[in-house]
């Protein structure tokens, strides 16, 4: 039995290593050409003194050298940090330096952004450049490393990774404002992709196109994982385009899966009505990360004439639950749990589990569930009970015919175009401004990204209400994607009893308002 994805993929690459695996920007890496790229790249990082367990960030755009970095880094023992490419001085400063990262792989902007953290990083020693790096930190070329791994194959043994070594810690979920990382093992990103790819009858014949981006569970761990365990092959796109996503989709006959957001099949809806493109018919269309309306699904299947496979997974989990790949995909539920694989849902208050029709928080067990957070037990133990099921923070219901329906969410989450943002993290960034004297943040209606992000700010008494200065302030400090969309001035914020804010009365408030006070 193989203990990792990384064992299953080198032993693909040994027995067919001219197979065509993975495309990107006009070059087509054969099995063997990317685990030869891969080992060197692992030797590499060994060669210069990474040892197992170290952490290495990948704060890179989806190429060929993120997958080499990704796979590279398990094969030299270390442990891969994820990081959005998005992601500002606040978000890095704090995953680089809770995970102790020791080197980064990152290009050009990525590297301007990490100059100026140089000293709240102290474990940081160097960067790993697919670009011309600026001044500031030190740094090495990919290409030198891979030379140098190259070049040193029999004096650095590689050996496999055990089924309990971390694999990766994935940043999600900041209750806090602050993200945690999931610890994943590589016997549970091995689980995942068996249960996956086995529902939805993946073979070797498959080819994915795959837009999404490589730094989230979607991209990384289902698409990219799918395709290496089941041999298939991948046209990986650095990013999501959609004119370049249905050309390809109509052209290369054969591409038989396409995996996205709901952003994304709402963009491809769009751009096939303006052009009168339509996709050629492919074998799987799977929607996830985020809701997909009913109507968007209904809409795409009267145009591109397949239903949408919605699943439902996150990052602590990864994949939970599938619609049936053979019998009804019902829109607006997310199906079943993955074979092997446990899902319930309890009252919030009892924790016990529920009939069928009755709303609760949904709980997951199985082999694909996290250790638990990073340096974290308290948060832990508070995400687990005694039986190991993990809370996953969704509301949902059973159907009458036994289809989950995720109905809501417990925690606090804004997910926008797919990714996610958590209230708290944006308003300790806006209460640090000079003017904001309180600030609540929270997710209206979108009908691109599902949800958008809207402040309520209580400025200080004669402090100027400049909603731009808030939004810039922001998008200095983070992820431009979590940036209100709208920000309105009031006098104080409405709250319960025990102080807490009430949401859902500005929730309220807002969504029958036509405000103006900040388009961006
Ligand atoms: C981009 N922008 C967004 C945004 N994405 N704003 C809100 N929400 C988003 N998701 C903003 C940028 O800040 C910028 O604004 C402007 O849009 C253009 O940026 P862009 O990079 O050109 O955007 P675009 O290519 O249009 O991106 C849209 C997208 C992208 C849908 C392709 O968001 C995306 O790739 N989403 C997928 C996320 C994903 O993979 N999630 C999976 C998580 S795993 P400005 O004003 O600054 O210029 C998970 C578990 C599971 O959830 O179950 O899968
Ligand atoms: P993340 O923490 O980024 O992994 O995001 C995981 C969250 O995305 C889940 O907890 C859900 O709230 C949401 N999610 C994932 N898939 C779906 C889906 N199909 N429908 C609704 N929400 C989803």
């Amino acid at each position: 039995m193989p203990a990792s994805l990384l064992e299953v993929f080198l032993d693909h690459a040994r027995h067919e290593p001219s197979r065509p695996l993975l495309s990107f920007e006009g070059t087509t890496y054969s099995r063997g050409q990317l685990a030869e790229r891969v080992t060197a790249f692992a030797r590499g990082l060994k060669a210069r003194g990474l040892a197992p367990g170290d952490r290495v960030a990948l704060f890179l755009e989806n190429s060929d050298a993120f997958v080499v970095t990704w796979l590279g880094v398990q094969a030299a023992g270390c442990v891969a940090v994820l990081v959005n490419t998005a992601y500002r001085q606040v978000e890095l400063a704090h995953i680089l330096s809770d995970a102790e990262v020791k080197v980064c792989v990152t290009g050009t902007s990525g590297a301007s952004e990490l100059v100026p953290l140089r000293d709240q990083l102290p474990s940081l020693q160097w960067l790993i450049t697919v670009e011309p790096p600026p001044p500031g930190l030190p740094s090495v070329a990919f290409a030198d490393v891979l030379a140098q791994g190259a070049a040193s194959t029999a004096s650095l043994p590689l050996p496999l990774p055990r089924a309990e070594d971390l694999a990766v810690l994935g940043y999600t979920s900041g209750t806090t404002g602050r993200s945690k990382g999931a610890m994943l093992q590589h016997r549970q990103l091995l689980a995942n992709v068996r249960a996956v790819t086995e529902a939805w009858r993946w073979t070797d014949a498959d080819r994915l196109l795959l837009t999404l981006p490589l730094f989230h569970t979607h991209g990384l761990m289902v698409g990219l994982h799918g395709t290496l365990f089941t041999g298939a092959s991948v046209d990986l796109r650095r990013r999501f385009v959609a004119s370049e996503a249905l050309t390809a989709l109509h052209d290369d006959a054969s591409l038989t899966l396409f995996f996205g957001v709901p952003t994304m099949y709402g963009r491809l809806l769009e751009e096939s009505r303006r052009t009168g493109v339509t996709p050629h018919p492919l074998r799987l269309w799977v929607s996830g990360s985020a809701p997909l309306s009913p109507q968007l699904c209904l809409d795409i299947e009267a145009r591109f004439g397949a239903r949408i496979l919605e699943r439902y997974g996150m990052t602590e989990t990864l994949m939970n639950t599938t619609q049936p790949y053979d019998g009804e995909r019902r829109p607006g539920t997310v199906g079943m749990p993955f074979p092997g694989q446990e899902a319930r849902v309890v009252d919030v208050r009892s924790r016990q589990p529920l009939p069928r029709g009755e709303t609760g928080e949904i709980e997951v067990r199985g082999p694909h569930v996290f250790t638990g957070y990073w340096r974290r037990p308290d948060a832990t133990a508070e995400a687990f009970d005694a039986d190991g099921w993990f809370r996953t923070g969704d509301l949902g219901e059973w159907d009458p015919d036994g289809f989950l329906r995720i109905t809501g969410r417990a925690r606090e989450l804004i997910i926008s175009g797919g990714f996610n943002i958590y209230p708290r993290e944006v308003e300790e960034v806006l209460t640090a401004h000079p003017a904001v004297a309180e600030a609540a943040v929270l997710g209206l209606p979108d009908p691109d990204f599902g949800e958008q992000v809207v402040a309520v700010v209580v400025p200080h008494p004669g402090a100027p209400s400049d909603a731009q200065a808030l939004v810039d302030w922001c998008r200095e400090r983070l992820a431009a994607f979590k940036k209100p969309r709208r920000v309105v001035f009031t006098d104080a914020l409405p709250r319960n009893a025990l102080g807490k804010v009430q949401k859902h009365i500005l929730k309220e408030r807002l969504a029958g308002a036509q405000d103006t006070s900040t388009a961006t």
